[in-house]
């Protein structure tokens, strides 16, 4: 059984967390990565670190694939960048900062190396959303959100709104 976790969202501190890498791929990180694909699908969002449900390991999970049949969960345990090319500039949103979108400048083509759940070697070559979706969940796991990326007059328009919503 499998239970959705809370999305912390900006300015929680808690998204500020550099991650510890994973030393045990045990049954609660298996039961974690069940929630948070859970958690994923149900937002619904196309990735998910382990920081933004609370949880300050290094591990993401994926999905950039929005329909029904062609959805395939990839799992990124202890990820690593080995390879960046060529620049792409992408719309991204984030679940951790709600009611809000901005041009990112990001590499159009990443090779990332990591462990999957099984504990097997990855090595993911990735270009255009997929690049761009990793390297959003790989910032997580280093405590920056995609806002850190923008100019700070849209970042003030941003906490602007925050403050307006509260009200
Ligand atoms: O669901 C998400 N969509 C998205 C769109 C453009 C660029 C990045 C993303 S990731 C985001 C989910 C999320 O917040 N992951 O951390
Ligand atoms: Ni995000």
């Amino acid at each position: 059984m499998t239970e959705q976790m809370k999305i912390y969202t900006y300015p929680d501190p808690v998204l500020r967390s550099v991650c510890k890498p994973v030393e045990n791929i045990d049954e609660n990180i298996q039961k974690l990565i069940d929630s948070m694909a859970e958690t994923m699908y149900a937002a619904p969002g196309i990735g998910l670190a382990a920081t933004q449900v609370g949880v300050p390991i290094r591990l993401l999970v994926y999905d950039i694939h929005e329909e029904g049949d062609k959805r395939n969960l990839s799992v990124v345990i202890n990820p690593e960048i080995v390879l960046a090319e060529d620049s792409i500039v992408f719309s991204e949103a984030c679940l951790s900062v709600p009611d809000f979108s901005a041009d990112v400048v990001r590499k159009a083509r990443v090779k990332v190396k990591g462990v999957d759940r099984e504990g097997n070697p990855l090595d993911i070559e990735a270009e255009d959303l997929e690049a761009v979706c990793l390297q959003h969940e790989i910032d997580h796991l280093n405590g920056v959100l995609y806002i850190d990326h923008i100019s700070s007059l849209k970042r003030s328009l941003y906490k602007k709104k925050l403050k307006k919503m509260a009200k």
